[in-house]
């Protein structure tokens, strides 16, 4: 039998090409990687051991997040298969369209591996869209029309590139030299296209919004930022605007503080102004630019539970001290409260003192019984998500808000895809429930 290259190894695979191929097309990336590699190795000089808690060094160089944009369910069908050949699932929805002042005509999920061995082999996920057409809030049913019949016509990716997904997806590989040809042609399909854009058509859709443009005004995709992880990311803030990269004026997601890192912190550049060549009316070439592709960073904290998402949610808008009067200070105390995620360890060595394991966790941990570990949020946040579209529209665009928009949902989404959209909150809730039921077993041998 000829052996096959894993899903794993093609997903680290692809990540690296994509990061080659971002870093030549996109300059000011690769300064970002380089300025994330030597803050993490800054921060792991100074911090040892407790740098790696979330993480171990090799994962965190390697993590990167990237983020596309399709016009149908057909499209992003076909991006669920693409990424099904190298692990990666959909996970959460996110819905964009209605988020106050950034609102954009997209709903969203993420692909990504979702055991916790495929995620420390590589953790590569990518933030994907779907353009949302019918939303009356942005689209007339006469655009609507359009732009559908735009999309329909276009191909985003070929069949020599589908087929060898459906292949790997089925036997969990390819042989190596097809293998190579599925890369090259996945990581084509994610480059920005030298072809015209229609000049008339990409204006008429960016007055309704730059990211209905950037999806429906062109006839390809392409991946419009890539994220390294960083450790210490207002440090990395401070080492960039030295470097005179101009950054949105803040970190997003939760403030820094002496707690528990949670759930994930990001900022970016803005876009950067690109060559491209238009068609105009008269059909006549010309050359112009469009700002669409920029540079984001990332630093990831704990996963939080339903409760502890619901508490981050009321205070994350709130002044610092209200925060850090009511945000559990300490990884014991989150796990206690059941606001984040943790795996549960028993601890063997325990010296016998004649005592019995308590049943409560806080008892278990407190006597030593247990070890914790916290588990990394692997999603992202939807308003952070909103801010990150929005830093890089020059103009928001025209939404018509006496309309209703088209009903979306985890379900509806799972539907478009042809596969079951995760819920996140379950995925870490199954991880901690296995750990600790393993761990109580392990208490009860200890005990005999
Ligand atoms: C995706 C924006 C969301 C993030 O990190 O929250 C995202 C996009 O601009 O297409 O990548
Ligand atoms: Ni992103």
């Amino acid at each position: 039998m000829v052996p096959l290259v894993p899903p794993w190894v093609l997903r680290a695979a692809f990540a690296r090409r994509l990061s080659v191929m971002y870093g030549t097309e996109v300059p000011a990336y690769t300064t970002l990687v380089e300025v994330a590699g030597q803050v993490n190795d800054d921060v792991l000089r100074d911090a040892g051991e407790s740098a790696e808690r979330l993480g171990s060094i090799e994962r965190v160089t390697a993590e990167r997040h990237g983020a596309i944009r399709v016009g149908t369910p057909g499209e992003l069908w076909q991006a669920a298969q693409i990424f099904a050949a190298l692990g990666m699932e959909p996970v959460g929805f996110y819905d964009l369209r209605d988020a106050a002042a950034s609102a954009v005509p997209v709903v969203s999920t993420a692909f990504r591996p979702v055991l916790p061995e495929e995620l420390d082999r590589n953790p590569f996920r990518v933030f994907t869209s779907m353009l949302t057409p019918a939303d009356r809030r942005f689209f007339d049913a006469d655009l609507e029309k359009r732009l559908t019949a735009f999309l329909e016509r276009r191909e985003l990716f070929p069949p020599e590139l589908l087929e060898p997904a459906v292949r790997a997806e089925r036997e969990a590989g390819l042989p190596q030299g097809q293998a190579e040809r599925f890369l090259t042609l996945a990581v084509a399909a994610f480059e920005l296209s030298p072809e015209p854009v229609e000049r008339a058509w990409y204006a008429e859709l960016e007055k309704v919004s730059a990211v209905a443009a950037d999806i429906g005004g062109v006839t390809s995709t392409h991946i419009n930022h890539l994220t390294p992880r960083v450790l210490d990311i207002d440090e990395l803030y401070r080492r960039m605007e030295d470097r005179g990269i101009t950054m949105i004026d803040r970190i997003q997601g939760p403030p820094r503080w002496d707690g528990p890192d949670v759930l994930l912190r990001q900022t970016s550049f803005r876009a950067l102004a690109e060559p491209r060549t238009f068609r105009e009316t008269d059909g006549g070439v010309t050359t112009g630019a469009l700002r669409v592709r920029f540079g984001e960073v990332e630093a990831r904290g704990i996963a939080l539970s339903r409760a502890g998402r619901a508490l981050y949610d009321r205070l994350v808008d709130g002044p610092v001290e209200e925060w850090t009067a009511r945000f559990p200070g300490t990884e014991r105390q989150l796990a206690v409260d059941g606001l984040g995620f943790f795996t549960y360890e028993a601890v063997t060595g325990r010296p016998r003192d004649g005592r019995r394991p308590p049943d409560d966790l806080a008892g278990l941990l407190a006597g030593g019984w247990l070890t914790a570990r916290p588990i990394v949020y692997e999603d992202f946040l939807p308003r952070s998500a909103a801010g990150i579209f929005q830093s890089n529209l020059t103009d928001p665009g025209a939404r018509d808000s006496a309309q209703t928009g088209t009903h979306y949902d985890q379900h509806g989404m799972s539907e478009a895809i042809g596969r079951t959209v995760h819920d996140p909150f379950e995925l870490y809730a199954a991880q901690q429930n296995d750990s600790l039921a393993r761990a109580r077993r392990a208490l009860g041998d200890i005990e005999e």
